[in-house]
C-alpha cells in the first residue's frame, strides 16, 4: 500500500491535539521533566493520578544526561536505591554509601517507565506564568519554547490544575513567578525565595527532602528547585535526593488531593 504524507500529518496533528486537550484540566501539573520531575510523575501515575509534565527542552531528562563534568556516570547513596530499584535501573558500588550508574541508562529509563506507567510529557513547551485565583496557583500559562526562544509576540495559552510542581532546577522557574506576579508571600523564612548555596553534597542532599513541600497555595517544590527556594546549597552530581524528593511531592500530593476530595465531598453533603 502506498504511504500518503497527507494521512501521516492528519495522523500526527489528530493524535497530538487530542492528547493536549485531555491535559487541558489535569490534577497535577509538573513543570520540568529532570529526575526529581520524572520520579514525581511516575509515581503520581502509577497511583492513578491525572497529571502531566511540561518540559522546555527538546530532550526531556534535565541534568542527568551529563552526569558529573560531562564523564556520564552519575552517584547514588544507599538510601536511593530502592528506586533504582522500583525503575530497573543498574547500579554497582564503588564504596560504602557510594553506588554508580550509566547517567544515560538511568535517564532514559525514568522516562520511560515514567511514560509506561502513565505520564504524559509534552517536550518543547515552557511554563510562562501561572493561572492564579485569590493567592492561589490553579494552572499553568504555556508558550511553545520555540517562541520563547525566537522572542515572539505570541499570546499563550492556558491550563487549569489542581496542584502544579516546580521542577525546574536551578531555575527555580515557577516559584520565581509567583513569587514576583502572584500576590502573597512564599512559605518561606523571608517569604521570597532564599536562593541556593555553595556546594555541599551530604548537607544538601539531606535538606532535598526536607524541602521538598508546597511552597505556596497550590504550587510544590521539588527537586533541585527546593533547595533554590529555601536556601539549601546544591550537591553536584550525586542523584539519591533527587529521586527520593520526586517520590516525596508524589505522596505528599497524593494525599493532598485525597484531602481536598473529602473536602468537596463533605461540602456536596
Ligand atoms: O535541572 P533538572 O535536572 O532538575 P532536577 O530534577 O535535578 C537537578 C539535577 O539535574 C542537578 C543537580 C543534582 O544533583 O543539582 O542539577 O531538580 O531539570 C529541570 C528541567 O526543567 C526544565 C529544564 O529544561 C530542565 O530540563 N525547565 C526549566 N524551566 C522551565 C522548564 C520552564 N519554565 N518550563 C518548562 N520546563
Amino acid at each position: 500500500m502506498e504511504l500518503d504524507e497527507v494521512i501521516i500529518t492528519k495522523a500526527i496533528i489528530e493524535r497530538f491535539c487530542r492528547k493536549l486537550t485531555a491535559h487541558i484540566e489535569t490534577a497535577i501539573a509538573i513543570v520540568g521533566g529532570g529526575p526529581s520531575g520524572l520520579v514525581a510523575g511516575y509515581f503520581l501515575a502509577k497511583a492513578g493520578g491525572k497529571v502531566v509534565l511540561f518540559e522546555r527542552k527538546l530532550s526531556v531528562g534535565g541534568g542527568m544526561w551529563g552526569g558529573g563534568m560531562l564523564f556520564n556516570e552519575i552517584v547514588v547513596q544507599e538510601a536511593a536505591l530502592p528506586i533504582l530499584n522500583e525503575f530497573g535501573i543498574s547500579y554497582r558500588e564503588f564504596q560504602k554509601n557510594y553506588y554508580t550508574a550509566d547517567s544515560v541508562e538511568a535517564i532514559s529509563t525514568l522516562i520511560s517507565r515514567a511514560v509506561k506507567a502513565g505520564l504524559t510529557i509534552f517536550n518543547c513547551i515552557s511554563a510562562e506564568d501561572v493561572l492564579m485565583r485569590k493567592s492561589r496557583v490553579t494552572g499553568l500559562v504555556l508558550n511553545w519554547s520555540a517562541v520563547e526562544i525566537a522572542h515572539l509576540h505570541v499570546d499563550p495559552l492556558a491550563v487549569r490544575s489542581e496542584f502544579v510542581v516546580d521542577a525546574t532546577g536551578h531555575e527555580t522557574a515557577v516559584v520565581r513567578l509567583v513569587q514576583d506576579k502572584v500576590p502573597g508571600k512564599l512559605k518561606t523564612p523571608s517569604g521570597k525565595i532564599e536562593g541556593e548555596k555553595s556546594m555541599w553534597s551530604d548537607k544538601a542532599e539531606c535538606l532535598t527532602l526536607r524541602n521538598t513541600r508546597e511552597v505556596f497555595p497550590g504550587l510544590y517544590v521539588a527537586g533541585m528547585a527546593a533547595n533554590a527556594t529555601f536556601g539549601g546549597p546544591r550537591m553536584g552530581p550525586i542523584f539519591g535526593g533527587m529521586l527520593l524528593s520526586g517520590k516525596k511531592v508524589a505522596d505528599m500530593l497524593l494525599q493532598a488531593l485525597s484531602s481536598s476530595a473529602k473536602e468537596r465531598r463533605t461540602k456536596r453533603q
